[in-house]
């Protein structure tokens, strides 16, 4: 069994719950300052999530709601447009500190580093997404403590592709037998698993009740010190949150 060395963090729902108050909110924006009357609401976008990536969710909202934008001449420059304007607000959102970290989330990054464990990003969403809510977070200095940032459109094919994993190990010039992946989602899941990583899932409301079959673990928070996580699947016995010995344990399990 390969030792572990690094850890490959997603980013929206697994560093913060980013989905329900800051992107949906900002697509919302982009969407009203463009005169457009479309609305995303919590529930709807709970079933827009399925698609990752913004523009992509964008493109497949119209297709199935308003198929006869679908058809205009520029359609292909409309919905960029809209991106633009939806990551503009996002980042405002960001930066009013509107959008905390996860428990644990900060504790464990400091940890791996402290244990000499190495740090990246897969991630779906757009590069200054995730280099904002870390500077909003953590601090600037935070950007560097992660060895590689693979976000956005950097691979053609988004989550549950495994491309940007695929595409992150190897700037790592790591094996995926040496990394844990940390996500969210079903999708997330499915790309980290379809690279050859094991997973760690936290969950949040908008995926608690997605399918995790496949994962290494499977629990409701990270959990902290006073504050312990509730194991939702599989098996971690000795922990009650996470640290970099109790992902040593599911990595050799
Ligand atoms: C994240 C996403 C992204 C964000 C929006 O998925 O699906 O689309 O919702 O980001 P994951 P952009 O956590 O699996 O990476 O609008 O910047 O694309
Ligand atoms: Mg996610």
């Amino acid at each position: 069994m390969s030792e572990l060395k690094a850890l490959i963090f997603d980013v929206d729902g697994t560093l913060a719950d980013t989905e329900r108050h800051g992107h949906r909110v900002a697509f919302n924006e982009a969407f009203r300052e463009h005169g457009l009357d479309w609305h995303w609401d919590e529930e709807l976008y709970g079933e827009l999530l399925a698609i990752t990536g913004g523009k992509e969710r964008i493109r497949h909202y119209l297709a199935g709601h308003h198929p006869e934008f679908l058809q205009r001449s520029d359609i292909d420059e409309l919905i960029p447009e809209l991106h633009k304007a939806k990551t503009r607000h996002y980042l405002a959102l960001l930066a009013e500190g509107r959008i905390p970290l996860r428990p644990g989330v900060e504790r464990l990054l400091r940890e791996a580093m402290d244990e000499g464990l190495r740090l990246a990003i897969a991630t779906t969403t757009t590069p200054e997404n995730v280099t904002a809510l870390l500077a909003a977070t953590l601090g600037e200095d935070s950007i560097g403590w992660f060895e590689v940032i693979g976000a956005g459109d950097i691979v053609p094919a988004k989550k549950p592709a495994p491309d940007i994993y695929h595409w992150t190990l190897d700037q790592m010039g790591l094996p995926a037998e040496e990394a844990l992946a940390l996500e969210d989602s079903r999708n997330g899941l499915r790309a980290a698993s379809d690279a050859g990583l094991r997973s760690l899932i936290t969950t949040n409301g908008y995926t608690a009740q997605e399918d995790f079959d496949g994962a290494a673990l499977v629990v409701d928070s990270l959990g902290e010190p006073g504050s312990p996580m509730r194991i939702l699947q599989g098996e971690l016995t000795g922990h009650e949150w996470i640290t970099p010995a109790a992902l040593r344990d599911l990595h050799a399990a």
